[in-house]
């Protein structure tokens, strides 16, 4: 099969994007869980969540963005048809949507939050964030560390990414780059880029718009597959992550997460009524070529 990443076509499953390994067989076993995590750099969960609550949350979150003039009028509502050159609504924050209670079922049930309480060995916190996205027609996310977002508080932060629906590698997945959260071909990478914080230092955010040219520079392995209701992948606040592209006339609906242990330290940006980025969307910032050339990476 022919898919898009970044912009690039390529062929999957293949050398170049292979197939994420599914850990929900560990799940019983939280050692093992952490040891496949520090192999992978991140945990696939299939059906860690209750399928129907994330099939209701879809419901509910499309019947919002109906609401908003987000979907082609007469198509089926479940299947998220966008307009031509149609334009997602803003569900992303600390309110709207992304706090329906359907939603929050999802976001912060008692599958995630047990999962994380077992994972961490005492209770854990949830952003008071969401990162909830509708993801249109030729749009992708490019690659990064997470870290650069939101690295200001617990380094046992981890991002969950939940698909909201069943959503095929062509409509926009998550990819992870295996190898870039532990190689030593990636030292420098996370010693440079890896410490910024976007706010703090007013750099653009994702290391490279074309995440192919990672694996060509450092090593490590694209990995990828579809995804289901229901399903969870989880990952480090430094292992770099990408998606494909969305090739299709319908939204990709997701939202991103995240869980730490509730003694640490929370980066302040995210929790309570916390601002948000302070920089950036706000001012122009450091080009990431420009800082890539003082970085030598
Ligand atoms: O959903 C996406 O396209 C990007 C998600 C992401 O970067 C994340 O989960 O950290």
């Amino acid at each position: 099969m022919n898919v898009r990443f970044g912009y690039r076509n390529v062929e999957f499953p293949s050398e170049t994007l292979g197939v994420l390994r599914d850990s929900s067989d560990l799940l019983g076993d939280v050692a093992a869980l952490h040891a496949r995590m520090d192999e992978d750099g991140y945990l696939l969960l299939r059906g860690l969540i209750d399928r129907q609550k994330v099939l209701t949350a879809r419901e509910t979150i499309l019947a919002h963005m109906r609401e908003n003039e987000a979907l082609t009028p007469d198509t089926p509502l479940l299947e998220g048809v966008m307009p031509k050159g149609g334009r997602s609504v803003p569900m992303m924050g600390r309110k709207g949507i992304a706090f329906h209670p359907d939603v929050l079922a999802v976001l912060e049930g008692s599958e995630l939050f047990g999962f994380f309480d077992r994972y961490f060995g005492e209770p854990s916190l949830t952003f008071n964030y969401k990162w909830l996205r509708g993801v249109g027609n030729e749009q992708y996310t490019g690659a990064h560390y997470d870290f650069v977002y939101m690295g200001q508080g617990s380094p046992q932060l981890h991002t969950t990414w939940i698909p909201f629906g069943d959503i095929p590698i062509e409509q926009g997945v998550l990819a992870m780059c295996v190898g870039s959260h532990n190689l030593p071909s990636f030292a420098r990478l996370r010693d440079t880029y890896g410490q910024m914080d976007v706010d703090r230092d007013g750099i653009e955010g994702w290391f490279t718009k074309d995440p192919l040219e990672i694996v060509e520079k450092f090593g490590g392995h694209w990995l990828t597959g579809e995804f289901y209701a229901g399903d969870v992948i989880l990952f480090g606040m430094h292992t770099m992550h990408a998606s494909t592209t969305n090739l299709t006339n319908r939204f990709r609906l997701s939202c991103d997460i995240r869980f730490q242990p509730a003694s640490h330290p929370a980066d302040k940006r995210w929790v309570g009524d916390g601002p948000g980025h302070t920089l950036l969307g706000k001012q122009e910032m450091r080009s990431i070529e420009e800082a890539r050339v003082a970085w030598g990476v």
